[in-house]
């Protein structure tokens, strides 16, 4: 990354200035938000999904907007801030992102919400979704809420650094808003230019930054797999390295195997009145993996757990419901499986 000098705009008090940047006084001359002053220190109470109840490191009102300082723009930028759950575990579950328009005519702006993992620095990459803000006017602070859900990132114990990217070049009148007020605890707060590969401390490009408008919502991670039936499990000589559970409707369980066609394993019993091939295994591939689905069934659903004799790990598999009989293979449930 380039730290060679160079000319910044800095507007304070109507006028213009121009100020010759050195890495020592970055800092001081910061300033790069093209909201500038007057409204740059004009609160904005913004609108939108707040993520109300969640975790946030602001006081409400965004005094300011802000980027990544010119002197370090890369395309795509990255900001991010660490939010602290409640309770533990948390698994992060909704993120809120503040953005305040300048210039004259607004516009979307694409954006990726991203998560990182705590520490002293943002560690490594927990996940992302991309969105979009949808037409937002100049003048405007707006937070968008966005599921974060898909990311599967759980906090064990302290906090998550949760943030954006987004492409600043294209987007010059889109600021992530920002908390200047005094009474206002400093967040932890970075900046990246090459995909969170390193990272920048906010406060020592902007001062006066307390913390930025990113709030997010956490909720106890979503239960694990159940533990297969208590109840005796089948084997198949086309598997003497596994045994499996299968279970239909809840109560239902398979009470007999059958090998069938290569690489089927032909489970019965499921249903009192009915004897047929319901379920069919494929594998295992080169890299271990079973592979479970239903070749022909009518049912709303139907589970699979495979244990691995030489390890006893179990894979659990909710399979997808067929709505009538059919010999079309729904698709191949294509999960992680065994490892070799
Ligand atoms: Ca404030």
């Amino acid at each position: 990354m380039s730290r060679q000098s160079s000319i910044a705009r800095f507007q304070a008090a109507g006028s213009v200035l121009f100020i010759l940047l050195f890495p020592a006084v970055v800092r001081a001359a910061g300033e790069w938000q093209s909201l500038g002053s007057p409204q740059a220190t004009t609160a904005v109470t913004p609108t939108g999904d707040m993520c109300a109840g969640g975790s946030a490191a602001d006081d409400g009102s965004f005094e300011d907007g802000f980027g990544v300082p010119n002197i370090f723009l890369g395309t795509p930028d990255t900001m991010v801030q660490r939010l602290i759950p409640s309770a533990y575990p948390a698994q992060l579950t909704k993120a809120c992102i503040c953005w305040r328009v300048g210039g004259s005519g607004g516009g979307h702006l694409p954006f990726t919400v991203v998560a990182y993992a705590d520490g002293a620095i943002p560690g490594a990459l927990l996940g992302s979704v991309t969105t979009d803000t949808g037409t937002l006017l100049a003048g405007t602070a707006t937070f968008i809420g966005i599921s974060c859900v898909p990311m599967n990132a759980v906090v064990l114990s302290g906090g998550i650094y949760v943030g954006i990217k987004w492409n600043h070049l294209d987007n010059q009148d889109f600021f992530v808003c920002g908390d200047t007020s005094s009474t206002t605890p400093v967040a932890a707060m970075f900046s990246s230019t090459n995909d969170g590969n390193a990272w920048h401390a906010s406060t020592q490009d902007w001062p006066q930054l307390h913390s930025l408008g990113i709030r997010a919502q956490f909720a106890p991670p979503q239960v694990s797999d159940p533990d297969p039936p208590n109840a005796a499990p089948l084997t198949s000589s086309q598997y003497p390295n596994f045994r499996f559970w299968v279970r239909i409707s809840d109560a239902r369980l398979g009470t007999s195997v059958a090998d069938c066609v290569p690489e089927t394993v032909c489970v019965a019993g499921a249903i009192p009145t009915r004897a047929e091939v319901f379920v069919r295994i494929v594998g295992p591939k080169t890299n271990g993996y079973l592979w479970p689905n239903i070749v022909k069934f009518n049912t709303t659903k139907t589970e699979v757990w495979i244990q691995q004799v030489s390890t006893g790990d179990i894979q659990y598999y909710l399979l997808p419901a067929l709505a009538t009989d059919s010999d079309t293979l729904p698709g191949v449930v294509d999960k992680t499986g065994f490892l070799p």
